[in-house]
């Protein structure tokens, strides 16, 4: 695999899941400095235009496009590669839709793999499949994600993935404290709420890095 984008400073991905392009554009522009990378999703490509996947690029951090893939291999390259043209420098897709989808968007994208989500409701499905999923990603990904709501899911998975990368959400808003993941063994928490809704997200920003580092 070529060599890793997305290189560890502040241990910090930032979420934007906001509504319009301003707002998007604002927080960034307030809290870039203190952040690795942007992670884009649904709320705000939606809600605007896949243009702001390379329009966020003016900020230059490397840019993760938080589609989840979950789709039939054909499928699931087709959007990845549409991710990478409009200017993804990653592409977050799941690991529970199996190893012949994970491949496929891995032959046309840099990806990350679900592992296991943050919410209470992973524990139905996902969690019991997590260590399987972390074995496909070892083969065909940069990192996964796994859940900073339970620190003790990330030191089994950091076990199972060894020196990829683990990002995790689940910070702030979702309950888990600041560090609490990068302690697990995590290589960057994401964190969207608990900065682009914090009355100062600039120094929100700051003290979370200074936090983690
Ligand atoms: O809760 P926050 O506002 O800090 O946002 C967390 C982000 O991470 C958000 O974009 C969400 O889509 C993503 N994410 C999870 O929260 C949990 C997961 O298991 C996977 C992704």
């Amino acid at each position: 695999m070529a060599s890793k984008i997305l290189k560890r400073e502040n241990g910090i991905i930032l979420a934007l899941d906001m509504e319009t392009r301003e707002k998007a554009l604002e927080i960034c522009r307030e809290t870039s400095d203190f952040v690795d990378a942007i992670k884009v999703g649904y709320p705000l490509i939606l809600n605007t235009d896949p243009a702001i996947i390379g329009e966020l690029k003016q900020f230059k951090k490397p840019i993760i496009t938080d589609l989840k893939v979950a789709d039939i291999p054909f499928v699931s390259k087709r959007i990845c590669e549409a991710a990478v043209k409009s200017g993804a420098d990653y592409v977050i897709v799941h690991g529970f839709v199996g190893s012949d989808v994970v491949k496929a968007c891995s032959g046309v994208a840099r990806i990350f793999v679900v592992a296991e989500m943050s919410h209470a409701g992973a524990e139905e499905f996902i969690t019991k499949d997590a260590l399987m999923i972390a074995d496909i990603a070892r083969e065909y990904a940069e990192g996964i994600v796994a859940p900073a709501t339970r620190p003790q899911r990330i030191k089994e998975l950091r076990k199972a993935v060894g020196d990829l990368i683990i990002i995790s959400p689940g910070v702030k808003a979702q309950g888990a404290n600041i560090g609490d993941a990068t302690m697990a063994g995590a290589d960057f928490e994401i964190i969207g709420r608990g900065i682009y809704e914090a009355t100062n997200p600039k120094k929100a920003a700051e003290e979370f890095s200074k936090r983690i580092r």
